[in-house]
């Protein structure tokens, strides 16, 4: 992980003890490109041009900018418009009782997180919940065993089903509304799997899971391709295997999980409860997004396009629609 830290220099550099202790924070999570700016002494060898040049093309490399924002700096909030116009994570720190108000700017991007802390400890427990996010990797369940009692429950299903280990070769992911805490009592556990042969994957899965109750299994065609699904039940959870030849990343199980976790963090509780009371009246979770969103056709695609929107479009059309639901239009 590659980590821009943007800090106050010309603005300012009387922070910069309180930059170093960050970034030493920050080398726990990855590479930082510019621990310079905690260094008291600066050296000044290269012309403002090269100074530019290097430091937007480290902030594009980057995974995630922390910017340290209590001394207002023209630099420092040109980097993060920047890293925000190339989609990167965004996480801002400001120090409480600083002298100067954060911009609107940033405070009111959309795409910063902004945080106000006190003291080093401060910070460094908000980079580390921060960057529990940013890490997450999907393919590790170990995010449920602290999240929600169902999640919990599915983290100790999956391992005394082993089907990690079992399936390895297939690169098992679990997707669907449990990973993303939205999930309703019939929620299924679903696995997606890419094969390369789909009568060895079919085999393969019901030599290991053919006992378990209401084992079923099917291969079918799926737009040109043939997937394999296996349903039985473990543990009180229906259980599904999804394989196709796609990667998993490229599944739309997959991809629909990321967005539809993207957006739950983006529009906040509202948007989160009025997607559980329309899934416990029995809709679907991307109908009930596309409902809630005005996305008018078809729902699984059209939920996929919502990838290349900002956050600023999608937070219009869940405004938009709150809007509509105020005011009974
Ligand atoms: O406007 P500022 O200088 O406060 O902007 C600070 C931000 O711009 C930092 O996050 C840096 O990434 C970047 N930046 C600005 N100046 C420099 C610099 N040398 N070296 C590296 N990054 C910089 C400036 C020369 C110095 C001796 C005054």
């Amino acid at each position: 992980m590659k980590i821009y830290f943007s800090g106050s220099i010309r603005g300012g550099h009387e922070d910069a003890d309180i930059y170093k202790q960050i970034i030493s924070e920050l080398k726990n999570y990855g590479i930082v490109l510019t621990e310079h700016i905690g260094s008291k002494v600066l050296e000044n060898n290269l012309s403002d041009e090269e100074i530019h040049d290097r430091d937007l093309k480290w902030v594009m490399e980057s995974d995630v900018v922390v910017a340290e924002v209590s001394t207002p700096s023209l630099g420092v909030g040109y980097e993060i418009g920047r890293a925000a116009e190339f989609n990167k994570p965004i996480v801002c720190l400001y120090r409480k009782n600083s002298k100067k108000q954060v911009s609107a700017m940033i405070a009111g991007c959309a795409q910063v997180k902004a945080f106000e802390y006190s003291n080093i400890e401060d910070a460094k427990q908000i980079l580390d919940e921060q960057f529990r996010d940013i890490n997450k990797d999907w393919r590790n369940i170990i995010y449920l065993k602290s999240g929600s009692a169902v999640q919990f429950k599915a983290y100790n299903c999956l391992l005394n089903l082993g089907i990690f280990d079992s399936l390895a070769e297939y690169n098992p992911t679990l997707t669907g509304s449990i990973p993303i805490g939205i999930s309703v009592k019939e929620s299924d556990l679903d696995i997606a799997c890419r094969f390369f042969d789909a009568d060895r994957f079919e085999r393969i899965v019901e030599s290991i899971f053919g006992e378990y109750e209401g084992f079923k299994i099917e291969q079918k065609e799926k737009a040109g391709y043939w997937v394999v699904i296996a349903n039985f039940k473990f543990e009180g959870f229906n259980i599904e295997i999804y394989g196709s030849a796609y990667p998993v990343t490229a599944q739309n199980s997959y991809r629909h999980m990321l967005i539809e976790d993207r957006i739950l963090k983006l529009l906040g509780e509202d948007f989160n409860k009025e997607v559980i009371k329309l899934k416990e009246l029995g809709i679907k979770t991307e109908p009930a997004f596309a409902k809630l969103l005005n996305i008018t056709g078809d729902p699984y695609s059209g939920l996929l396009k919502l990838e290349g929107r900002s956050n600023n479009e999608i937070k219009r059309l869940w405004n938009l629609k709150k809007h509509m639901l105020d005011t009974g239009a």
